[in-house]
């Protein structure tokens, strides 16, 4: 097991050599390209040590920035045919070949973290970034809200690709006539580690329906086959409205429409509460059904400023099960599959983003297990891309680049009530 100095060395390496220069892949070959949320956390990274390229970071994902205001979950800024489905595929219609759909909004709550900590550096940036944040979130609260709750319109939207919380509305897709294809992410990684065949049909075809549609969001929604309300997107986009609203003060900026964001998502995000699971779930707004999942989602809601104690059950019984980290899926549901992607693996971002809304909540004893947990993960098996949460077995990509982040913003540094 390495020692901390000798960690912080290897993570700041791992940012290094995932730099393509102005944009961070997430790992070499699995996923060489530019993704959202990815990149928000590579800043994270790399604020720790080199600022300038911290913003440089989030300055070249926004050149990808599409007139609508939507910031597109992968920039294709060179072609690399080791990943599958590529630009050829999606098609998207900005300024840079990108995909057609978004991803958990993190960036507003990131800036804000990295322009506190480090005083004046950022004016500039911050101003710069600002409008288009503003134009972001205002696509997400025009195209993915219902009654204040943030919905996906593909499960690549949540960033939780293959979680059980889409297993119903997935189910009553038909994939038909989708081209045949061939998957790349499967020749990088073990495919009991990934998604199915099952699940990538459906992807495909979904994909394949925004495709013929031009992305054309009005056209979009009319026909939409696949509309699940996720407490990834909805508890992320609350806080990140939140540190928008807080930028856009220290700016000197009017914030009223941003006010109204958070007052009707702040109603919204209650009907996220499954009372059946006495847990906040996934619903899918076609049917109205909840999609009684458990998941490492469920317990962002701290994130988003709802000090809900009612989770606090859910997270003693899960934790005490697990070593490595808070499972992207219940442990004592039959649908765990502790190696397979979204469906039971910890992951470190997840990690983070839940103990800093238990840290926010003054919970830090809480807070402290999942950071402690995410560091004996790191420390013991490394920068994986997840983790089985029971043996810690690291899983699908190697020398991870938010895993990395994690380590030097977060991981490595024990939250106790002095900290609070
Ligand atoms: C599809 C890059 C991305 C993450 C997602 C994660 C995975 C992509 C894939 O990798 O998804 O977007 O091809 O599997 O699920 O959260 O942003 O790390």
């Amino acid at each position: 097991m390495l020692k901390q100095h000798e960690l912080d060395k290897v993570a700041r390496t791992v940012l290094q050599e995932n730099d393509r220069g102005g944009y961070t892949v997430p790992t070499d070959a699995l996923y060489p390209y530019q993704w959202n949320w990815d990149s928000a956390f590579a800043a994270l990274g790399f604020a720790e040590f080199d600022l300038s390229r911290a913003w440089k970071e989030i300055e070249t994902l926004f050149t990808g920035q599409w007139n609508n205001g939507m910031l597109p979950h992968i920039i294709f800024h060179q072609i690399d045919d080791r990943y599958f489905p590529g630009p050829d595929e999606w098609r998207g219609i900005g300024p840079i070949a990108s995909s057609g759909i978004s991803q958990p909004p993190v960036v507003a709550s990131i800036i804000r973290q990295i322009w506190e900590k480090n005083g004046a550096c950022g004016d500039n940036q911050v101003r710069t970034l600002y409008p288009k944040l503003v134009q972001w979130h205002r696509w997400f609260m025009n195209w993915r809200c219902d009654n204040g709750v943030i919905f996906v319109t593909h499960p690549w939207e949540a960033g939780r690709d293959n979680a059980p919380d889409w297993d119903e509305a997935m189910a009553a897709i038909n994939p038909k006539n989708i081209a045949p294809y061939q998957r790349r992410d499967t020749s990088h990684v073990d495919p009991a580690m990934r998604p199915t065949k099952y699940d990538y049909d459906r992807y495909i075809w979904l994909l394949s329906q925004g495709r013929k549609y031009g992305w054309d969001e009005n056209a979009l929604k009319k026909i939409r086959a696949f509309k699940v309300a996720d407490p990834t997107l909805s508890f992320i986009l609350l806080r990140a409205n939140r540190d928008l609203m807080h930028i856009g003060l220290a700016l000197g900026q009017n914030v009223d429409e941003i006010k109204t964001w958070i007052s009707s998502q702040e109603e919204g995000v209650h009907r996220l509460w499954n009372n059946d699971i006495s847990s906040y779930d996934s619903f899918d707004l076609r049917t109205g059904k909840f999609a009684g999942s458990i998941s490492n989602a469920s317990f962002m809601c701290w994130y988003a400023g709802i000090y809900d104690q009612r989770m606090r059950s859910h997270f003693d019984r899960i934790m005490s099960k697990v070593k490595y980290g808070m499972p992207s899926h219940d442990p004592d549901s039959v649908r765990f599959d502790r190696k397979r992607y979204w469906r039971g693996p910890t992951w470190a971002i997840m990690n983070m983003m839940i103990g800093i809304g238990l840290e926010d909540a003054g919970e830090f004893e809480r807070a402290e297990l999942v950071r402690s947990q995410t560091n004996l993960a790191i420390s013991q098996k490394g920068f994986a891309e997840y983790f089985d949460p029971i043996d810690g077995t690291p899983a699908g990509g190697s020398t991870f680049t938010w895993t990395a982040a994690v380590w030097l913003v977060w991981a490595k540094n024990f939250i106790g009530e002095q900290n609070g």
